[in-house]
């Protein structure tokens, strides 16, 4: 057998393998010797030609003679719709019709005497995304013969969350320190951060905000002259792939930064320093996505502090940056976070709802509000925000968590597509039945023409990116994902694989198994049926029962001897079920319609209830968390049998992190498993080990 070259994990699904079969590599090379490029390039152009030459010399072994003329043999024709005569010539003008901004077509031409290729944007970002769908194409050993792919983005905006502080920590990091800041200043040397905004490129992503949503003393000095200059150094990285940046930043600036004394959203005041602050930032960087924002959120400062609401607080935000065409997106996640666990009516789950739906319709144009997945906090399973179905007059993004904060760490694999999947998929009824989360948050439902989907990135300056190298494919899925929310998650696990690893079938087949099944193996060993939070305070990781019980975080799930569950029902809880539309309201309001896997996210019910599975409750804990460390050890299993099909390196970072996974399982089983023995004092029905 052929030895493996060995990777450390740091180029992830941008290998660009060579080609070992020889047909194929002949075949291929026959199509990609020339490029036919335009002699003016904007800087995207520039990236797109230089990725789509060194791409083909590191898969094909060859060189690519660049032009800017026709060529006589076969030749790729890189270039942008209307700019390019001999794109424009060639290309079916009813294709080009259909492209949306950021869209491109990829086809096969017969031309007199000699074929090509085309790739086409509709602007220099699309034809930067046509090369890295082609390479995809040769990394996968698609024939070139007959291509005709004609791509748009379903989401306008496909942005990055960076939780990263200037100390060099990351907020829920789980992969090393940030690759922007060291020692709160901005990196001098930006090739990681340049071969990150490769990556995010690869997949789509067309936005980031660089710091913590959490602004801090230090980082809420960025939009001032001493730093704008470092923040400018950065966009120019990310606008050579076509990102555009966004910075968090303080909602107190105007007093901490800006030497007034209110933050006060009507102040003139107020209203005048944002307007000048958002001038000085676009002199620096003229094409500056805007701000996010999380205020009166988790101890934020905001517009509560002077008795304004929300739409005041983004509006002044709006205002100011609207000239320059800059967006405010500003976070749903409002709550009251000084809960005490005795009032039952308080219900966390209600709060972003009861905040924002009565502001539907006044929030400028230029104002996107940002929604997380679920209701609370990124838990391995939670039901999908009830807010996303009720905004038709407000611009809105879905937000996605990538970095696994409650959901393994990316010491545990859990693939998250499944997950996101879900969320996509699940039909509010805002408009009838149809009316999914895909459609809502691209703004296709109610016809908005700002949407997308953000999510936290999971990405450090470990060597391989994510920690785990299996977490890499959560980046990979959620830019595909947000790209195309129709892919399957089969489909995105099958390229990010053969992308990663190779084309090998037991690989494909073994690792795709091993992503698929991760979800539910975690959710299995760990919070059961919907209730979540059964973690340690603080750092979110490893199991304790009543972790959060007693908090004052509003996370409860109300254990007793009698049974579990948080009861919100209209007829007898805390109402939550009626932020839904029918049907899904009277779905989750009754017990016997209510699915499994969220009861007791809806319901308060004794050990003894029957699940529609025929198990008890307490059956089903006790048989998930056996079944979840089988499960766990099997992973151990399956990875092993790839032992001489992935090269040492990965294969040995990979097997330790699975190892640990399966020793931290039982730890799991049997904290959950006990607690709720002694808690219920009914035995389990097949005798098993039960501290
Ligand atoms: C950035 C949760 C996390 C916090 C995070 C917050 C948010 O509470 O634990 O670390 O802060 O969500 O999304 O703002």
């Amino acid at each position: 057998m052929a030895l493996l070259k060995e990777h450390n994990g740091y180029e992830c699904w941008l290998r660009l393998a060579p080609v070992e079969d020889h047909i194929k590599r002949k075949e291929y090379q026959s199509w990609c010797s020339s490029l036919v490029t335009a002699a003016d390039r904007s800087v995207v152009m520039e990236t797109a030609a230089r990725e789509l030459s060194e791409g083909i010399t590191s898969i094909l072994g060859t060189t690519v003679a660049r032009s800017a003329e026709a060529q006589q043999s076969s030749a790729i024709y890189l270039g942008v719709l209307g700019h390019m005569a001999d794109i424009d010539a060639i290309l079916d003008l009813q294709i080009s019709a259909t492209l949306q901004d950021e869209g491109y077509v990829i086809q096969t031409v017969d031309l007199p005497n000699r074929k090509a290729i085309l790739l086409a944007g509709k602007s220099d970002k699309g034809a930067l995304y046509a090369v890295f769908h082609f390479l995809r194409l040769l990394q996968s050993g698609e024939s070139l013969n007959d291509l005709y792919i004609v791509e748009n983005p379903k989401n306008g905006l496909r942005m990055i969350n960076q939780w990263d502080n200037m100390n060099g920590s990351i907020e829920r990091g789980y992969a090393g320190k940030t690759i922007f800041y060291h020692n709160n200043q901005v990196v001098t040397d930006m090739k990681r951060i340049r071969d990150y905004a490769r990556l995010l490129a690869s997949i789509g992503i067309n936005a980031i905000s660089i710091n913590n949503v959490n602004v801090h003393e230090v980082e809420s000095r960025l939009i001032t002259e001493a730093l704008l200059p470092d923040v400018a150094r950065i966009a120019d990285v990310f606008r050579a792939y076509g990102i555009q940046i966004f910075l968090s930043i303080n909602y107190a600036s105007p007093i901490q930064i800006g030497g007034l004394s209110t933050a006060d959203p009507l102040d003139p005041g107020v209203k005048q320093w944002w307007s000048d602050k958002a001038a000085d930032i676009y002199k620096q960087i003229p094409d500056f996505g805007g701000f996010l924002v999380k205020a009166d959120s988790e101890f934020r400062p905001g517009p509560f502090t002077y008795g304004r609401d929300h739409v005041d607080g983004a509006n002044v935000l709006a205002e100011a940056l609207e000239p320059h065409g800059g967006l405010v997106i500003w976070r749903c996640f409002v709550y009251n976070c000084l809960q005490d666990w005795r009032d039952r009516s308080t219900d966390r789950a209600k709060a972003a709802h009861d905040h924002f739906k009565p502001l539907d319709g006044k929030f400028l144009d230029n104002v996107i509000l940002q929604v997380k997945n679920g209701p609370m906090d990124f838990q391995v399973r939670e039901p999908v925000s009830p807010l996303l179905g009720v905004l038709p007059n407000t611009n809105q993004v879905l937000e996605l968590q990538i970095t696994q904060e409650y959901t393994g760490q990316q010491k545990h694999v859990c693939f998250l597509v499944p997950q996101w999947k879900e969320v996509l998929d699940f039909d509010t009824h805002a408009k009838g039945s149809g009316s999914t989360i895909a459609e809502i948050a691209s703004g296709s439902l109610f016809g908005r023409k700002l949407g997308g989907i953000a999510a936290v990135s999971n990405i450090g300056d470990d060597m391989n990116w994510t920690g785990h190298i299996l977490a890499q494919a959560n980046l990979y899925g959620f830019g595909r994902l947000t790209w195309n929310p129709a892919l399957t998650s089969e489909q995105i696990v099958k390229e990010w694989i053969v992308l990663t690893f190779g084309s090998d079938p037991a690989v494909v087949e073994t690792i795709s198994r091993i992503m698929l099944d991760s979800w539910g193996i975690y959710e299995n060993y760990t919070a059961p049926l919907g209730v979540g939070w059964m973690v340690n305070p603080s750092h979110h990781y490893g199991p304790n029962v009543d972790g959060y019980e007693y908090s004052k975080w509003g996370t409860y799930h109300f254990a007793d001897n009698q049974g579990i569950g948080v009861n919100r029902t209209v007829q007898s809880g805390t109402g939550y079920t009626a932020q839904y539309h029918r049907p899904q309201s009277d779905l989750y309001e009754s017990v016997e319609s209510c699915p499994d896997e969220l009861l007791l996210f809806f319901h308060l019910v004794p050990y003894t209830h029957k699940l529609k599975s025929g198990k008890t409750v307490i059956q089903h804990i006790y048989d998930t968390h056996f079944l979840g460390v089988e499960q766990a050890s099997h992973l151990v299993q399956a990875w092993s049998s790839l032992q001489d099909k992935v090269d040492t390196n990965r294969y040995e970072q990979v097997l330790t992190r699975l190892t640990g996974q399966a020793e931290h399982a039982k730890e799991w089983r049997d904290i959950i498993n006990t607690y709720f023995l002694r808690k219920s004092g009914i035995p389990d029905e097949h005798n098993r080990t039960i501290y």
